[in-house]
């Protein structure tokens, strides 16, 4: 690229294909070409399978040991299906006993958050090992600026898309989509149309042919109570609302919304990459409606702790992160504030023990003041896998659980705060 021509601003929407299910047949390629879906709930049935050919590697356990769909009863969602199962029908959020009617011979096999946070991060080093500005969006997709990278104008983009799809699949077995256009807008459509292992290109002369003819919920942020309302006004497609004129859809939509639905429609977004930095801590805070006192609201001020502390133990578990400092952040009624932290000698997740832990950063805090804001942070933070790696190695498969609860315990009831939270 001269630098008489400045590069066009290309954009990639990347999304792995059926990525639990695509996940699972790596372990039982026996699986592959055959309705599988995968929902929670069946570990002890998987364990079982394992335990029963314990002799066998898993890839050589029978298709026909599996346990089936319409074997099963209960309450659970399936969380992806495979394409062999779509087909009939079944799909992402859809309740497996319904699921069941309609592909009662798919496999169902339970979900494994470690295996696919593990094959997520690896996916994604490999993009930025080739094109170093990408942005997460989730477990199974990123956006990737290709303006500047080798191949990133080539084909609109097509060269590095496909360089980057071989590049995933020669190294983990898994495929994926690849929409590239002007905007991360255009560009999270373009990837679903030619899923699976697909690639498509859009270019902003395109809006008209190929977004224009798309329903309104093909526009990410167009969710289903915005959609029937622009059903209810006899809009359906992009291109329909693209009719519309700024004013009436402010009107209708509000300023904001209306603006952003009038640039939407004709595939404008702006929006920049944002790059993704591992945080620091995590942390979760509230303020109060009117200031409250440690002693005299002492049973509202703990629901607020305990809730902040199961919000935070949510934040981590989501993000698949675990800590090992717990620190507070109290904001008095004077507009004063002050911090305490604890660190613990195991990383942990889970509510009730970061409940433990901050319990104990409050007893260390000055409560004669009434306070304002309670803050609570997890610190020293590893991923979740890496832990896991990590305990296993120092303490063997269950030994740190019970250390981690020591390190809690010892220092609990101090005689002087004890009776506070
Ligand atoms: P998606 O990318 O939406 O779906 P997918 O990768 O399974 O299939 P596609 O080829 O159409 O992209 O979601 C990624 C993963 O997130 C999916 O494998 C399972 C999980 N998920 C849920 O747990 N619940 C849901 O409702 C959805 C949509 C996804
Ligand atoms: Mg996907
Ligand atoms: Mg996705």
């Amino acid at each position: 690229m001269s630098a008489a021509t400045p590069a066009i601003r290309r954009i990639a929407h990347l999304d792995m294909d059926a990525f639990y299910a695509s996940v699972e047949l790596l372990r039982y390629p026996q699986l592959k070409g055959l309705p599988v879906v995968i929902g929670g709930g069946r570990r002890a049935l998987d364990d079982a399978l394992r335990a029963q050919y314990a002799e066998l590697p898993l890839h050589e356990i029978p298709v026909a040991a599996f346990p089936l769909l319409k074997d099963y009863t209960g309450r659970g969602v399936i969380t992806t299906a495979t394409y062999a199962a779509r087909q009939f029908g079944v799909g992402s959020a859809m309740g497996m006993m319904k699921a069941a009617k309609l592909c009662p011979q798919a496999i169902l096999l339970p979900v494994d958050f470690a295996q696919y946070r593990h094959y997520s991060q690896r996916f994604k080093a490999i993009i930025t090992d080739i094109a170093p500005l990408m942005e997460n969006r989730g477990v199974d997709e990123v956006y990737i600026d290709f303006t500047d990278v080798p191949g990133g104008q080539r084909e609109g983009g097509r060269v590095l898309a496909r360089l980057i799809q071989k590049a995933i699949f020669d190294d983990t077995g898994l495929t994926c989509s690849v929409g590239v256009a002007p905007n991360k807008l255009l560009a999270k459509m373009a990837s679903e149309f030619n899923k699976p292992n697909g690639i498509a290109i859009v270019y902003e002369s395109d809006v008209e042919t190929m977004i224009w003819p798309l329903a309104c919920r093909k526009i990410n942020g167009i969710g289903p109570k915005a959609d029937a309302k622009l059903k209810g006004h006899g809009i359906e497609t992009i291109g329909q609302l693209a009719a519309k004129d700024l004013q009436w859809l402010m009107d209708t939509f509000g300023q904001r919304t209306g603006a952003w639905m009038f640039d939407a429609a004709r595939g404008r977004d702006d929006r920049p990459i944002v790059l993704e930095s591992e945080p620091v801590s995590i942390s979760r805070e509230t303020s109060f409606e009117r200031d409250l006192h440690a002693v005299r609201d002492k049973a509202e001020l703990g629901a607020i702790f305990t809730r902040l502390c199961e919000q935070l133990a949510d934040d981590l578990q989501r993000k698949g992160y675990v800590g090992k400092t717990v620190g507070i952040k109290l904001k008095y009624e004077d507009f004063t504030a002050v911090t305490r932290d604890i660190t613990i000698a195991h990383h942990i997740a889970d509510a009730k023990e970061i409940r433990r832990v901050a319990g104990l950063c409050l007893k260390r805090a000055p409560l004669h003041k009434r306070l304002r804001l309670l803050g609570v942070r997890m610190g020293t933070l590893l991923s979740a896998e890496d832990a896991q790696a990590l305990n296993f190695k120092q303490n063997g498969p269950s030994g740190h659980m019970n250390t981690a609860r020591e390190a809690i315990d010892s220092g609990a009831n101090d005689p002087l705060t004890g009776q506070l939270f």
